[in-house]
């Protein structure tokens, strides 16, 4: 149950509270992913944060989604952060230490990014921002259909790059080459992959920003994980942002099956949009084997002791063994049997996860409070993330699993009717984590309570 001490606003309240944070957040052109954390957009914020913009202003959902588009890189990436006009001081590493644009003829003109992607939950987004706008009146809905059409080329174009240059063992399972592209930055699913990078003595300087922009430090990853991560930006830098150099070079390049999961939903989703709206047939049957390949990817990583999915490490040739939410990636796409099905369902209503009698919300924790490399109180290490809990709820419902939908959203809303819109939440206390008035998760309250 949630803490006796903890306030609860009620819905209405709640609701206005999520609109006045993105509205807050909102800089005209993009939301940033958070107020003085992440002054910046983020590629699959900034997909969340169009959900919950378009129950507020269509238009202004469509127009987040098309600064980002707007900064899709010349083969089809779309980067992990685009870069608000002159803040380039506000984060870091900022566009200087990526130096993407003096390195790569591929990067986008006229706006400054990162150099890396992050899950492709893109056409999620959009196709949840059709249904709600066609919940609306003519304008809204030829807004919305307007955009599908004008934004289909360019997700096709996004998808295809993730299947041609991320696949690296062939068989459908895509690679990340930094945990900064699975969006979960120090799980523990990356903890043996980044024991194999190894930062060199000519590792730039440099100074973190985020240490002092959390109320505590151990939120946070710690400086021998950043180290790393900047050591991995290096090496890219080095080979100049080339796709499949950076592929063949980088120390880190693990199989991502979450990331891997998403890819496929996104796909389905893609691909039924492009039925709709009478796009290429050809391409349309690319995004359903690019589904297919996805989903039977995702099944193979399975643990057959846990049922758990797994992540494989390209360059030791080994699978990830930790608890993490990664863990039930097949539940969101699909492509297990049903006896294994019903075994990771009963796994995940379990005591290890969203049914430990000492959890203050029963949404999927970040690592499981059985793991040993479970750490409450640490980002990706252990939080509720009510963003990932949304997630689970759409799938859910996609899958035609309506009440397991229905409980996501209601015990998001249990950890997020405090109001403070955390980035992260204690999963045993309730405790808000991390940044304050975090858009993602102000954008999916909206969409849960709307
Ligand atoms: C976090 O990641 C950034 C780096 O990309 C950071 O820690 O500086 C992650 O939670 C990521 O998933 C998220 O997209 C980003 C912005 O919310 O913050």
């Amino acid at each position: 149950a949630a803490r006796a001490d903890r306030q609860e606003l009620p819905p209405r309240l709640l609701a206005a509270r999520a609109a006045y944070v993105l509205h807050g957040n909102d800089t005209g052109s993009l939301v940033t992913a958070a107020p003085r954390l992440y002054p910046h957009m983020w590629s699959w914020d900034a997909a969340f944060i169009s959900v919950g913009l378009a129950h507020l202003d269509i238009g202004r959902a469509v127009a987040e989604l098309d600064t980002l588009l707007a900064a899709q890189w010349r083969g089809g990436m779309l980067p992990h952060i685009v870069f608000t006009e002159g803040g380039a001081d506000d984060y870091f590493p900022g566009p200087q230490r990526w130096g993407a644009h003096e390195l790569s003829p591929d990067a986008p003109q006229g706006v400054r990014t990162s150099g890396i992607c992050q899950p492709p939950a893109h056409a999620i987004a959009v196709g949840r921002l059709l249904e709600i706008a066609r919940r609306g009146g003519a304008l809204d809905r030829a807004t919305a259909e307007d955009f599908v059409r004008r934004s289909w080329p360019k997700l096709h174009a996004w998808h295809r790059w993730l299947a041609e240059h991320r696949d690296p063992g062939g068989d459908g399972l895509l690679a990340v080459v930094h945990g900064w592209e699975s969006g979960m930055d120090n799980s523990p699913r990356w903890d043996s992959a980044y024991a194999g990078v190894h930062p060199g003595a000519d590792l730039p300087p440099y100074v973190r920003r985020d240490l002092r922009l959390v109320a505590d430090a151990g939120m946070r990853p710690s400086d021998e994980e950043y180290d790393r991560y900047l050591w991995l930006v290096e090496e890219m830098r080095r080979v100049g942002y080339d796709p499949d150099r950076v592929v063949a070079t980088s120390s880190f390049l693990v199989g991502d099956v979450f990331l891997t999961a998403i890819f496929a939903m996104a796909c389905d989703v893609l691909a039924e949009l492009g039925q709709e709206f009478g796009q290429p047939a050809a391409r349309i049957a690319e995004l359903e084997g690019w589904a297919a390949r996805a989903r039977s990817a995702v099944a193979a990583t399975v643990d057959p002791a846990t049922g758990l999915a797994r992540d494989r490490d390209f360059r030791a040739g080994t699978w990830s063994g930790t608890r993490t939410m990664a863990g039930f990636a097949p539940l969101l796409c699909g492509g297990l049997d049903r006896t294994a099905e019903r075994a990771l369902l009963s796994t995940l209503d379990g005591p290890e996860w969203c049914g430990n009698p000492g959890m203050a919300a029963g949404l999927v924790p970040s690592t499981s409070p059985a793991d040993e490399a479970f750490r409450p109180r640490q980002y990706w290490r252990g939080p509720q993330w009510p963003v990932m809990g949304w997630l689970f709820g759409w799938s859910f419902a996609r899958r035609g699993w309506a009440e397991r939908a229905e409980r996501h959203r209601a015990e998001g809303l249990r950890l997020c009717s405090d109001g403070a819109f955390a980035e992260y939440y204690h999963p045993l206390t309730g405790e808000p984590l991390g940044s304050l008035d975090q858009s993602w998760t102000a954008a999916v309250v909206l969409d849960w309570l709307c």
